[in-house]
């Protein structure tokens, strides 16, 4: 049963990755849109590989273990560090740690692996209208980021280089001592236990209870702390970066076992943080997995760990780079203040897989520095963002897009706890525009947002529609999808539409409608003369009789029309998204339609 379930939990990511290609989420930004997919992005979904690969990794090595390993290391170490400006000769600490030959060639291909994703990093650097801490600081439209899909694909193969060399370290005897050539690269053979403080590209460790206090696998690194030296940068990006702080890189990170602890709350920074609150926080932003303009990737293999972030982190993208974080067991608590923990953003695309285990997801939210002042002024609490302001509130958090961005949570298995704040309103930069904003499959701006959680008992706290065994299909306030598999008997044996709220709802142009086991949602469908809905499908149970295809066929009311075939006739199969044709060229009034594959389902369109 159990392995079904992931089966079925798994089959409805790769479908989904179709509606994201179908919506245009996470081919590029698309500042300042409003609700409803990318104009033009109507076309049937062709899924998009590299994202189901993000959440169901095959181990594999990117090609043949080099003939030389130590040679071949030392020849990644050097141009990695270079590529920053630093200039390493890590040949006799290569030779001096005495590593097994197979994880030194393993380092060497994550390393070639990394610097393959650089080169796509910086045809994307090369391509912006100005650097990204002049563009983070001016708020600059970055327009389209072709690179996005190929830093994904790129991802997807460091996700997979990384889960072979987990695998061939769980199956070889402890070997060599470690080794340390900051900021490229961070070994622990044996798994001591650990405190890391700088940033690194590549951190293995074999095991043990660790901390770290650094980057974390996310890709902004900073190169001027000292070797031996807490890293500190990137804790306000847009100054950082400009300052040379912080740089763009891309960062992996790999710890075998152990209860660890990712991230730390410090008090904040006077200047920074400190203007808008006295309460604890982590500076950093892009850290636990975490992708800007580049890759992060953080694989844990078990243990019951903690992980803390303040935004874009635990599993985040942004500006078109791709942010994983991989637990694969263990009972592991996620906090973060917002846009974290499996959230994408400007065509970033995050993802949070976490295998099992009795987890705890939550926010945080520093109090106000002088209370009551409203959102968005000094002293309003939370940190400061980057348009020098203090932003108070949390959202976007567990699986969740913004402005072509994709995010995505899966939960295997266990009891769990999910935490969010509830829904507020939100201006998303200059737009001027009042917009609705959430956590746990929610999206908006042409992003989309996915949260899966395949079994268990589960409670649900913040986010109204969420609670075990619950699904929301995407409507006209976001563009996301919540499911939650249920637990118990009971709970497969009840009614799937139990806790499914059915909105009677206007659809713009373009916004979806959608077919789930008995009935449409919405059923009564508004649309704007002229205009075409689409139609998805994300019916993974089928409607009853069977058959997982579903479609929008007219019914014509032989009182009033003239008999012929129907205007609208739409079949999609389960995980596809089409447009309805025909609807556009309706005159006002009220349709009826049914589904061909199961006609009880009834539906009435009003053109207005
Ligand atoms: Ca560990
Ligand atoms: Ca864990
Ligand atoms: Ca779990
Ligand atoms: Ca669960």
């Amino acid at each position: 049963m159990a392995f079904r379930r992931r089966t079925a939990v798994l089959s409805v990511v790769a479908l989904l990755s179709g509606l994201v290609a179908a919506t245009g989420a996470g081919a590029g930004p698309v500042p300042g849109a409003t609700a409803g997919p990318v104009p033009g992005a109507t076309a049937a979904g062709t899924a998009d590989p590299s994202l189901a690969a993000l959440v169901q990794p095959q181990a594999a090595l990117p090609g043949p273990l080099p003939a030389d390993p130590p040679a071949a290391l030392e020849g990644a170490v050097t141009a990695m560090a270079a590529h920053v400006g630093i200039d390493l000769h890590p040949a006799a600490a290569i030779r001096a740690a005495h590593l097994n030959p197979g994880l030194t060639g393993r380092l060497a291909l994550l390393l070639g692996l990394l610097q393959d994703c650089q080169k796509i990093t910086d045809q994307l650097l090369a391509h912006l209208p100005a650097p990204p801490g002049e563009m983070l600081l001016r708020n600059i439209d970055p327009g389209p980021i072709p690179e996005a899909p190929a830093l994904r694909a790129c991802a997807a193969r460091v996700e997979a280089g990384g889960l072979e060399t987990e695998n061939f370290l769980r199956s070889v005897p402890a070997e060599g001592s470690r080794l340390d050539l900051w900021p490229v690269l961070r070994v622990d053979p044996i798994g001591t236990d650990d405190t890391v403080g700088p940033d690194y590209m590549l951190s293995v460790d074999a095991g043990g209870n660790d901390t770290y206090l650094n980057n974390a696998g996310g890709n902004l690194i900073d190169v001027r702390a000292e070797p031996k030296g807490l890293a500190k940068g990137c804790s306000n990006p847009a100054y950082d970066l400009a300052a040379g702080r912080c740089v763009i890189s891309e960062a992996l990170l790999i710890d075998v076992a152990g209860n660890d602890t990712y991230g730390q709350m410090e008090a904040p920074v006077g200047g920074v943080d400190g203007l808008c609150t006295d309460d604890l926080l982590v500076r950093r932003v892009v850290t636990g997995g975490a992708g800007a303009w580049g890759v992060g990737v953080l694989i844990d293999g078990g243990g019951d760990d903690t992980y803390i972030g303040k935004s874009l982190s635990l599993g985040a993208g942004h500006f078109g780079g791709t942010g994983v974080l991989l637990d694969q067991g263990g009972n592991d608590h996620y906090t973060a203040i917002r846009l974290s923990e499996g959230f994408g953003t400007l065509g970033g695309t995050g993802v949070l897989h976490d295998a099992g285990g009795n987890d705890t997801y939550s926010y945080y939210l520093p109090g106000p520095k002088y209370p009551g002042v409203p959102d968005h002024s000094l002293g309003a609490g939370c940190a400061l963002d980057t348009g020098g302001v203090c932003d108070g509130v949390s959202r976007w958090i567990l699986g969740c897009g913004f402005l072509c961005g994709v995010g995505i949570l899966v939960d295997d298995a266990g009891d769990d706890t999910y935490e969010s704040a509830p829904p507020a309103k939100h201006e998303p930069g200059a737009s001027g525009i009042i917009r609705d904003t959430g956590s746990m499959g929610f999206g908006d701006g042409g992003g989309f947002g996915i949260f899966i959680d395949g079994a268990g008992h589960d409670t649900y706290r913040g986010m109204p529609g969420r609670a075990n065994g619950a699904t929301v299909t995407p409507n006209d306030k976001s563009q996301g999808f919540f499911h939650d598999s249920g637990g118990g008997a009971a709970a497969e044996a009840a009614d799937p539409m139990a806790d499914n709220p059915v909105p009677d709802n206007s659809v713009a142009d373009g916004g979806f409608v959608t077919a789930w086991f008995t009935h449409y949602i919405p059923e009564k469908i508004r649309v704007a003369r002229g205009s075409t809905p689409q139609f998805f499908n994300p019916d993974l149970y089928g409607g009853p009789f069977g058959g997982k295809r579903h479609t929008i066929t007219e019914v014509r009311n032989l009182h009033f029309d003239p008999p012929g075939p129907p205007r609208f006739d739409v079949s999609v199969d389960f995980g596809k998204v089409a447009p309805l044709t025909g609807v556009e060229k309706l005159k006002p009034g009220a349709y009826d339609f049914i589904c061909r594959v199961h006609p009880f389902m009834k539906g009435k369109l009003i053109v207005e």
